[in-house]
């Protein structure tokens, strides 16, 4: 089975299924959408299913979109997927909940500068704290490494994507929750986890011009080919 993850110069929705693939092994190209479509995106976006990428395409035919979709059938695809309807339902719960983090902490870490990056990042703080404090409580309410047990699944990399993320836009926000620091300290120790961090696009100057680096190069975050 082929696998072709499609996205832009972000540091968002991609990151939870790149993470999943590299820690289990599952082999796939990860593309720029002007690299796959040959297209700007104004052209392509009326013809994905939902007008938004990420898009998971398999087999170079079927196209799935929803970064909640595409994480739940690449942890089917690595046979990570619960059993037991009732642990099934609490991991799921798991990570729509990390997702809805995406919404406005992604973007303005990716986007925003000067005074719009600070107060967006003061009017999210409430927020961010109340989710960060449900997700500490589900990791301290059973005695595994993560939400059900020792293996890391959709709901972790989606947890930890947006937990690191949230560092860059303000870092003394998980210091108060040392049960999350210590859900990260155990995410990083993975040694393919460790290695996709080492070799991932640094996201440069958060809140000033956001730059990915990609082979050494800076480009600005964005949805266009630069
Ligand atoms: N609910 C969607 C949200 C996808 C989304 O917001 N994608 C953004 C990039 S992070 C996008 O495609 N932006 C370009 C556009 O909307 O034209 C998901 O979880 O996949």
């Amino acid at each position: 089975m082929s696998l072709k993850l499609i996205y832009f110069k972000m540091r968002a929705l991609a990151e939870a299924p790149l993470m999943l693939m590299h820690c289990h092994n599952i082999e796939h190209e990860y593309l720029m959408s002007w690299e796959h479509f040959e297209d700007v995106w104004a052209k392509v976006k009326p013809k994905i299913a939902f007008r938004q990428l990420p898009m998971l395409e398999v087999d170079n035919s079927t196209q799935i979109c929803q970064s909640i979709a595409i994480l739940q059938f690449l942890e089917s695809r690595a046979g990570l997927a619960i059993e037991d309807p009732i642990q099934a339902a609490k991991s799921s719960a798991i990570l729509q909940s990390a997702q809805e983090l995406f919404f406005p902490l992604n973007p303005a870490v990716n986007f925003a500068v000067g005074d719009n990056f600070i107060s967006k990042r003061d009017e999210m703080r409430e927020m961010l704290i109340a989710r960060f404090a449900d997700l500490s409580r589900c990791l301290s309410e059973n005695d595994a490494r993560y939400f059900c047990d020792d293996i890391p699944r959709a709901a972790e990399f989606a947890t930890f994507h947006h937990l690191d993320l949230s560092k860059l836009l303000d870092p003394t926000l998980i210091s108060e929750f040392p049960r999350l620091e210590m859900f990260l300290a155990d995410m990083q120790a993975i040694p393919q986890m460790k290695d996709y961090l080492l070799a991932r696009p640094e996201l440069i100057e958060v809140g000033i011009a956001p730059k990915l680096v990609i082979n050494g190069i800076a480009h600005p975050t964005g949805t266009q080919q630069t």
